[in-house]
């Protein structure tokens, strides 16, 4: 059984528009799973820690047989290959994928929590997200048209 999962990228050190470039070739080339669409770029506000960079972001849509652990584990992956070192929650990185949904699962355990926890508070996962699945209902949070006004106030512009 495919599902459809969606993955959100932020950069904010580096060339972070590159990076989130090359990260949507490596989505493209990861095993087992088909890149079916992806956001445009957008540059927007640090949300959480606040003095840092601005970040980089975008949402890719794939199509994947994988289990959702191991789907995790090739964005792991992708993220060590460019150079992503963990240090405390929300700090600055070269790259974050973050996968946001597999299908309709809802999941809560200690390595995976589905829908994402704090997706839907993000207008930086939200915006991307319409761009490429605008009918698209959040599992046990509503839908997307519904939750985007929530986050109007949080700054994010589109890049050309
Ligand atoms: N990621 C975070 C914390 N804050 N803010 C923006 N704008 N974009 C992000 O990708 C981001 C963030 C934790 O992963
Ligand atoms: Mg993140
Ligand atoms: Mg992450």
């Amino acid at each position: 059984m495919t599902a459809i999962a969606y993955v959100a990228l932020g950069a904010n050190l580096g060339d972070p528009v590159k990076t989130v470039r090359a990260a949507l070739a490596a989505l493209r080339e990861m095993p087992d799973a088909r890149l079916l669409a992806s956001s445009s770029l957008y540059r927007t506000a640090p949300v959480g820690l606040k003095h840092q960079p601005d970040f980089i972001n975008a949402v890719a849509m794939i199509e994947s047989a994988l289990p959702p652990l191991e789907l995790l584990a090739n964005l792991f992956a992708i993220e060590a290959r460019f150079g992503r070192v963990r240090s405390v929650r929300n700090a600055p990185r070269t790259l974050d994928l973050d996968l946001l949904l597999c299908g309709d699962l809802v999941l809560d355990s200690p390595e995976l929590t589905l829908p994402h926890p704090r997706m839907t508070e993000r207008a930086f996962v939200l915006a991307p997200l319409a761009e490429i699945a605008p009918t698209l209902t959040i599992p046990g949070r509503g839908p997307l048209a519904e939750l985007l006004p929530k986050v109007a106030d949080q700054r994010i512009e589109r890049l050309p």
